[in-house]
């Protein structure tokens, strides 16, 4: 088992080869700690580009497309396992099981200490993942920034703190207006995106044409 271990308050890890293909047959551990250990650990921008869309206006269709995904693995087969805690492997103690390129803006542990376990099987590989991770104040689920294009109203990131979002005037928002931060130190949902409303641009200037 390729086994490895952080402690530091913040960095940075990728899966092996990341931005390449990771390897099949592949069992990596990381446990991070928090310096303090009044403090807990955090997971984010595990797809810190996936909330910035590329607009493509002036074109004849209306055509919104996601940059390239920080995040991949192969879904249902490759999976990066989290858990709170330094007891790898404790399945009463997994937080998130991960697949796919859909993952939550933040990951966050109760106590001082997180692991995951990237699993893969031995076939069919994709680019993996870069995350970032940092310590934060117990009974908290961090900040989870505000979408592109996008209003926040709201600045606690504590237990029962509830974050609302607007979009800028021309986007339509997709996702959750609000966000709860749960007991369990995890967002009720990830941050909504705020993508280009063509029609309505289309018919601003045509009203703006006929003043
Ligand atoms: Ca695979």
């Amino acid at each position: 088992m390729n086994y490895k271990l952080n402690i530091l308050f913040f960095g940075t890890f990728t899966s092996p080869n990341f931005p390449f293909q990771y390897d099949s047959n592949a069992q990596c551990v990381w446990v991070i700690s928090a310096i303090n250990p009044n403090k807990v650990s955090m997971l984010h921008n595990l797809q810190s580009d996936s909330h910035c869309w590329l607009c493509h206006i002036g074109s004849s269709r209306g055509l919104c497309l996601p940059y390239p995904f920080k995040f991949d693995l192969e879904i249902g087969y490759d999976t990066l396992t989290i858990g709170d805690g330094g007891e790898v492997g404790d399945p009463k103690t997994v937080l998130q099981v991960l697949t796919g390129s859909f993952v939550p803006d933040l990951i966050v542990s109760m106590n001082s200490q997180m692991w995951l376990h990237l699993q893969t099987d031995e076939s069919v590989g994709s680019i993996g993942f870069k995350v970032n991770y940092k310590e934060i104040e117990k009974e908290s689920c961090g900040d989870p920034g505000t979408p592109l294009y996008g209003i926040r109203e709201g600045d606690g990131f504590s237990n029962r703190d509830i974050l609302r979002f607007e979009c800028q005037f021309g986007f339509e928002l997709i996702g959750e207006k609000s966000i709860v931060c749960q007991e369990n130190n995890q967002w009720s949902a990830n941050i909504p995106i705020c993508i280009c409303e063509y029609q309505m641009l289309f018919l601003m200037q045509h009203m703006l044409h006929c003043l």
